[in-house]
């Protein structure tokens, strides 16, 4: 076992409302929270606060109760912050949905969490207004921030002003969010995360990501996903930073937004960096004001991430987790300049890690010569751990062992300096763009086409070393099939970045006696290419 070279921090026993908001003090509440880039409008913490309590009172009069699960839809806009902490503030858990999913998408996970209520803008309600008629959730429970003919409006409800109601929140038990992951195998599941593991996280990632209260941070990272959600609307918030809100990735947005709002912090993922390495745009743009760029959800390769940051001026530091860790297990901290950026750093205090030999179960303990241990599975132990998978207590079983370590089925190495590095994974995740692409969703989609008698997806890496999805495709009968016909296919039927970009057409599956997919065969057959 390897514990964290940070002193354990204290957690405190507090809802994540009374954790970020209960205690602010007067000069916090004037401090500005959100600055809505598309309008200039700011949102000071005070301001938000009171959105907070008159949403959660507006939701709470209507008849969302602690055990309500609320569907949340919805690009980063500063209203995303109202919406998720008034349902927290009132015990309702929030369930995130990616703008980008396509009503089956949306409707599959409304079933599944059990959301009775739910929250989007205008820009997504049809596909919202398709889900939510599907599960049979009433137009007066579908809120539109923004205003639709026939839904309650953000405005209407913070009018209503009527106070929240008192709330007894257990933090080690009850259930705060409900993001998705597909975890090491198979479709995705809800992540049932608690106010006690939110608050954790944060308390945690404080020791090594130095955020303050003077720094601008660039919102563009999706609050819907674990990264942006912790790092973005719990610690920047926590910290009472300012937090510049951005809808969407446009690279020419990005940069003019860190130009006019001064921003000082970036949370980025692996191809904002290979941007910043190497997009001409770049130089067009004062971008002199940012000092730090953190980096998390994909590998991120070294070189591409020194060329970032000595072509931006600024340090680049990698962080590492998981949804089912809250996300933050491990980050490079600000104070130890001789990690390298290839590493994703060190455990966050309270983090107990093991590594695994995969094949012989057996822990590794030794270091070689030159320092480093041999790879293995990285399992983690912390407040940060999942209460489980929702529904699933097959799943939640294999991820979590009896001795409470979650197994990430990632691989890493770690050095006698204490960072890790992740050098591979076991689980058949695939991510693009640091979103989950989780093989067994496409799988089941191809093999609905008739022309499809059998496929296995895995990730390859394009030019650019960020892996994409490809499919291994094995036609019905001498039916011709095209591989951009099954790229239509699958395009048509998911969101954008679960898109299948490469085909290769086999006469075979290579599997395993008991018919599991020899994913292991078809990446070695990849590299021998
Ligand atoms: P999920 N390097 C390599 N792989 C990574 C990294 C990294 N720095 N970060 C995440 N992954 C992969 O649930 C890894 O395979 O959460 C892991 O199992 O969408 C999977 O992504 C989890 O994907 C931060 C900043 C965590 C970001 C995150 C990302 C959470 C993504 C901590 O400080």
């Amino acid at each position: 076992m390897f514990h964290s070279p940070f002193p354990d921090v204290e957690v405190p026993d507090l809802s994540v409302y009374d954790y970020l908001f209960a205690n602010l003090t007067d000069d916090e509440a004037s401090r500005v929270a959100l600055i809505d880039p598309s309008t200039g409008a700011e949102t000071s913490y005070g301001v938000l606060k009171a959105q907070i309590d008159a949403f959660a009172g507006a939701l709470a009069a209507r008849g969302v109760a602690a055990d309500t699960v609320v569907g949340l839809l919805c690009p980063n806009v500063p209203a995303f912050a109202t919406v998720f902490h008034g349902v927290l503030r009132l015990g309702a858990a929030v369930t995130t949905f990616n703008s980008l999913y396509t009503a089956a998408e949306i409707q599959k996970q409304i079933e599944d969490a059990g959301a009775t209520w739910f929250v989007t803008v205008s820009a997504l309600l049809p596909n919202a207004a398709e889900a939510t008629r599907a599960c049979g959730i009433p137009t007066d429970h579908v809120i539109v921030l923004d205003g639709a003919e026939g839904h309650p409006n953000l405005r209407d409800l913070l009018g209503e002003q009527p106070t929240p109601p008192e709330v007894t929140i257990d933090p080690k038990t009850h259930l705060a969010v409900l993001p998705y992951s597909s975890g090491t195998t198979g479709t995705p599941k809800g992540v049932m995360l608690s106010h006690r593991n939110l608050v954790a996280n944060v308390e945690q990632s404080r020791v090594n990501i130095d955020l303050r209260g003077s720094d601008r941070v660039l919102a563009v990272l999706p609050f819907f996903h674990i990264y942006g959600m912790t790092v973005l609307l719990n610690l920047a918030l926590r910290q009472r930073a300012s937090l510049v809100t951005m809808p969407r990735f446009d690279l020419e947005d990005f940069l003019s937004n860190i130009q006019e709002h001064r921003c000082t912090y970036l949370f980025i993922a692996p191809p904002i960096a290979v941007a910043l390495a190497k997009h001409p745009v770049v130089d067009r743009y004062d971008i002199s004001t940012v000092h730090s760029v953190f980096s998390g959800a994909a590998p991120l390769d070294g070189e591409t991430a020194e060329r970032a940051a000595s072509r931006i001026h600024a340090r680049m530091m990698q962080g590492y987790g998981l949804t089912e860790t809250s996300p933050v297990t491990h980050a490079v901290p600000y104070t130890r300049d001789e990690i390298p950026v290839s590493s994703v750093g060190v455990a966050l205090p309270n983090t107990v890690c093991k590594l695994v030999d995969p094949d012989s179960g057996a822990e590794i303990t030794e270091f070689d010569d030159a320092g480093v241990t041999r790879p293995g599975e990285l399992w983690i132990k912390g407040p940060q751990v999942m209460l489980g998978y929702l529904n699933r207590p097959d799943a939640t079983a294999e991820a979590i062992d009896a001795d409470g370590f979650f197994h990430t089925g990632d691989v890493a190495t770690l050095s006698e300096g204490g960072w890790y590095t992740i050098v591979d994974r076991v689980k058949e995740l695939i991510k693009y763009h640091g979103y989950q692409v989780p093989p067994a969703e496409l799988e089941a989609l191809l093999l609905s086409h008739p022309r499809v008698a059998d496929v296995a997806v895995i990730g390859v890496l394009d030019d650019d070393g960020q892996e994409i999805p490809k499919a291994f495709v094995v036609s019905a009968g001498d039916a011709e099939l095209t591989e951009d016909e099954v790229m239509e296919f699958v395009e048509e039927r998911v969101a954008p970045y679960k898109k299948v970009r490469r085909v290769e057409f086999v006469d075979a599956i290579p599997k395993s006696s008991s018919g599991k997919i020899l994913r292991k065969d078809l990446r070695a057959r990849e590299v021998a290419t």
